[in-house]
This record gives C-alpha cells, structure tokens and sequence, in this order.
C-alpha cells in the first residue's frame, strides 16, 4: 500500500506572515504521519504556503507566466528549500526517516508546457525505506524561462510512478465545497462542480482548488481531499472529505 501525501502549504505555514511556519499545524501533521500504520510507504508532497507564492506573487511567475530574473529564482527556489528543510526536520525529529527531494534540480517542461520529471530518485528511496519529501517548485522551461510547478502536478506525476494505491490532499478546508459551504462527498467530472470553484483565498499562484481538482481527475488512483484534522483518518485508511475519481479510477 503506498500513500501519496500532500500537506497543504496554506497547512502547514502562517499564510498572511511571509515565510513563517505554522508550528502547531506541522506538528500535528507530523505526528499523524509519525504514528500511522502507512509506515515508510509514503511519499510526501508540500506546497508553497506563506514561502513560495509569497515571493512568485513578487516576480510574477506562475505555472504559465515564468521568469528569467535569477534574483526572483534564487528567492522563490530559496524560500522552497528553506519550508522543506522545515517540513524534513520535523518529520525526522518524530522518528521519520525523511529526506529531500527538489524538484528544481531535475524536472523541465517543454515549449508546450508539458512536464518531464525524472522519479527513478523517488520510486529508489521509497524501496530503501526513505520517505521522499518533495515540494511545489520552480521548473525550468523552455521559452519561459522559470515557471511555477505545483505541488499538486507533482502529486499527479508521482502518484503514477510509485503506483500509489491512494493519494491524500491535506487542504486547509474539509473537503472541496460547494457554494454553501457544505463539503461535495464525490467529484467525478470537473464541469459538474465548476461553478462551485470559486480562486484560492490565499495568494495562490497555482490556481487554487480548481486547479487542484483538474490535476486529481487525471489521476488513475482516486484522490482524497481533507482538512487537518482528518489526517489521521486518512491515514487509517478512510476516505473523508471529498473523493476526487476520474472515469478511470473504480
Ligand atoms: O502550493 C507552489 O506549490 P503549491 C510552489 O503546491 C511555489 O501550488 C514555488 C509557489
């Protein structure tokens, strides 16, 4: 049973406070991991937060709008390492055998926009007993210079190449919601919630929930959605909050 985890950055960092992260929440996140029965077969994912979209929001990049300024690569890649070493030092504080994995340094895309991204570090710590920590990232791409890649395509791209048998979304909401607030339970089909998918309410460069919600449809595995406090309950192997499942997935 391998697990594909992706914390939230708006979880785990104070969202209004430039670089800073959430203690509370990322222990708690940490101690969910630390004390599952997932054990070492779980690949963790982090996204921007407070560090990366902060500083990509300056220079104006995003996952289509990039850069060639190296002060605006060295700050957001910089701050993206710094919230890693944050996330891996926790987890390895609780026991976890964690160790980083920055995407920088090896995915591109190409003219189209399309992603290439290398796993084979991945899927070989995972079968050493590592847990592979990856982040929201900048990529290099061809024409554009450096654009934004998303923890949740990175989720997408991993989830296939470790076989992941689930994947969990940890958000800052229950779950994705629809207008009145209450928590959509399924989500087969993208045009069926559209309307219901309103931006991020944090400055996010990655295109908020309805971006998350198009990346989890493609994937073969079905995809959970959850809040916080759910993470143990995921972890366990229930399903709460929102289950994303594409034609393929069941
Ligand atoms: O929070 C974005 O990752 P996300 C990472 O998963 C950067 O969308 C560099 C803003």
């Amino acid at each position: 049973m391998t697990v594909v985890l992706k914390l939230g950055g708006s979880v785990i960092t104070e969202k209004d406070e430039p670089e800073t992260v959430d203690r509370t929440a990322l222990s708690a996140a940490v101690s969910a991991i630390a004390e599952s029965a997932v054990g070492e077969d779980i690949v963790v994912v982090h996204g921007g937060g407070s560090f990366g979209h902060h500083h990509a929001a300056e220079y104006g990049v995003s996952t289509t709008e990039g850069t060639h300024d190296v002060d605006g690569v060295q700050a957001i890649h910089g701050a993206m390492c710094r919230l890693n070493a944050a996330v891996v030092d926790a987890l390895s504080e609780a026991g976890v055998p964690a160790v980083p994995v920055h995407p920088f340094s090896a995915a591109a895309r190409d003219a189209d926009g399309d992603l290439s991204l290398p796993t084979a570090q991945v899927t070989t710590l995972l079968a050493e007993e590592f847990v592979p920590v990856l982040h929201g990232d900048l990529v290099a791409h061809a024409g554009a210079g450096a654009t934004v890649l998303s923890g949740d395509e990175l989720v997408v791209e991993l989830a296939s190449a470790v076989d992941a048998n689930r994947v969990g979304v940890c958000s800052t909401v229950p779950g994705v919601l629809n207008e009145d607030g209450t928590v959509i339970d399924r989500i087969e089909a993208f045009e069926a919630v559209a309307s219901a998918l309103g931006g991020s309410d944090a400055t996010d460069v990655s295109g908020g929930m309805a971006g998350k919600v198009r990346a989890l449809l493609a994937l073969s595995a079905p995809a959970v959605v959850f809040g916080p406090d759910a993470l143990p309950a995921f972890l366990a192997g229930e399903s709460p909050g929102t289950t994303i499942a594409g034609d393929d997935d069941w």
